[in-house]
């Protein structure tokens, strides 16, 4: 038999191994990835250690999808949760703040701490919201919504595969192969001619929405390996002639504690595909759609952590408005070091970080009472504080990494009427709950808490 955690691990596998023999570069992606992060095991010891084992760190991924519907959305569910992935939030990447890309998305992902320590493979997912009338005349928004209604992204048969693992939480091993190679087939690119004039007529007004619903099929767009040291990586990586984008998004590097997500990426390469023509003839053509990606991941933050970080990006902009030859990176470096906490303590005291406790195992001798807060408890030795990696996405960032790489040219995405997607929008359009964020967080630093309480014999700290 094989576990969800197992198939998933495989999942993440075999579509690394895919998708490294299609975009060679993703291949030294992975590679300098891991001579990095040996470099900083190296260099720091347990401390590279503290927001993920080697071992997942080596083997974490998070992969991208785009699909058209709902309908779509719902099967995508299905497969996720066969390998024990829930959706967990809810990113509207309309909003103009967050750059407005014609999607509204959600990240599949395991949710508690053992099965994220098994294997934390996540799937950012987006799906196309072709509502708004300045893009799609009445005519074409149903020539879209016809093509997408009368395409089969997934088998019957690995659907059926899907509902089985997830209900019985395991596979027999034929099953499991059979449903792995149906998984990792429904995710490749296809090699199927692409009706050249409806593919364009797409692109001209939305690159995402050609990607999406000018084709049979989806596939996974990018796959990114994450890096201990996200800086370093983005220069040996231009080193090697690989054109990185020039940002990284999210926290600065500073001085204090890594904080949520910075994510760099390259751009997409242009690859060779075969494209129809109106007089039925096929033609060779080339399109740029998959990229890599690589990311380094901090802490998890609280909701009041969420708003100051929010709150700085916006300071940041401010400051770049009026200074526009300074170096952003720099400007945000300052920016931070003056509303940061600097250390992860004062990061807990003010409640703007996610920590689990537990019992130090050097604590006061059996006989001096425990104090009762958990500020006195940590600062007097009794319990100790490890800090919760963030297993999210962040919208901005996720936007930028849609406009930077998908095409070089051509107009940005720019929607912002249209429906109203929300998370309970989304959790009746695939018929299951989408998770809060933070609270996944809370309950896994309440859970430590509660358990630290209960052996110090405390009621509650
Ligand atoms: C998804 C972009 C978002 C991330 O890491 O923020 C993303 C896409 O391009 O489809 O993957
Ligand atoms: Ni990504």
């Amino acid at each position: 038999m094989i576990s969800q955690w197992q198939l998933r691990a495989a999942f993440a596998a075999r579509l690394s191994d895919m998708y490294g023999r299609e975009v060679p570069a993703y291949t030294t992606l992975v590679d300098v990835s891991r001579e990095v992060n040996e470099d900083v095991l190296r260099a720091q010891g347990a401390d590279a250690e503290r927001l993920g084992s080697i071992g997942r760190v080596t083997a974490e991924r998070h992969g991208a999808i785009r699909v058209g519907t709902p309908a779509e959305l719902h099967q995508v569910a299905r497969i996720f949760g066969a390998l024990g992935m829930h959706p967990v939030g809810f990113y509207d990447l309309r909003e103009a703040a967050a750059g407005a890309v014609p999607v509204v998305s959600t990240a599949f992902r395991p949710v508690d701490g053992e099965e994220l320590a098994c294997n934390p493979f996540r799937v950012f997912t987006s799906m196309l919201t072709p509502a708004n009338p300045r893009f799609f005349d009445a005519g074409l928004r149903s020539r879209l919504e016809n093509f997408l209604a009368g395409r089969e992204l997934f088998p019957p048969e690995l659907l059926a595969l899907a509902d089985r693992a997830e209900a019985e939480r395991e596979l027999p091993d034929g099953d499991a192969e059979r449903f792995l190679q149906l998984a990792v087939a429904a995710f490749e690119l296809s090699s199927e001619p692409i009706d050249k004039a409806w593919y364009e007529t797409l692109e001209r007004i939305s690159a995402v929405a050609a990607d999406i619903g000018g084709v049979h099929s989806t596939h996974i767009n990018h796959l990114t390996p994450r890096v201990l040291d996200i800086d370093e990586l983005h220069r040996r990586m231009t080193e090697r002639g690989i054109e990185m984008i020039d940002t990284i998004q999210g926290p600065p590097d500073w001085k204090g504690p890594d904080l949520l997500l910075r994510q760099t990426s390259f751009r997409a390469l242009a690859e060779p595909r075969a494209l129809r023509t109106p007089d039925g003839s096929v033609t060779g053509g080339a399109l740029r759609v998959r990229f890599g990606e690589v990311e380094a991941r901090g802490i998890a933050v609280t909701r009041e952590g969420r708003a100051l970080y929010d709150h700085l990006l916006t300071l940041v902009d401010e400051q770049v408005a009026l200074n526009p030859a300074a170096d952003r990176a720099e400007l945000a470096r300052t920016v931070w070091s003056e509303h940061v906490p600097g250390t992860e303590r004062d990061l807990a005291a003010q409640g703007l970080a996610y920590f689990t406790h537990q019992i130090a195992t050097d604590r006061p001798r059996y006989g001096s009472h425990p104090p009762t807060t958990v500020g006195d408890l940590l600062d007097q030795g009794w319990i100790r504080a490890e800090p919760l990696v963030y297993e999210d996405f962040l919208p901005r960032s996720a936007a930028g990494i849609f406009q930077s790489n998908l095409s070089g040219e051509g107009s940005r995405d720019n929607d912002r009427q249209g429906a109203a997607y929300d998370a309970a929008w989304l959790s009746g359009a695939i018929d299951r709950e989408v998770l809060d964020p933070f609270a996944l967080y809370e309950q896994q630093q309440n859970r430590s808490l509660d358990k630290v309480a209960r052996e110090l014999g405390l009621s509650a700290p």
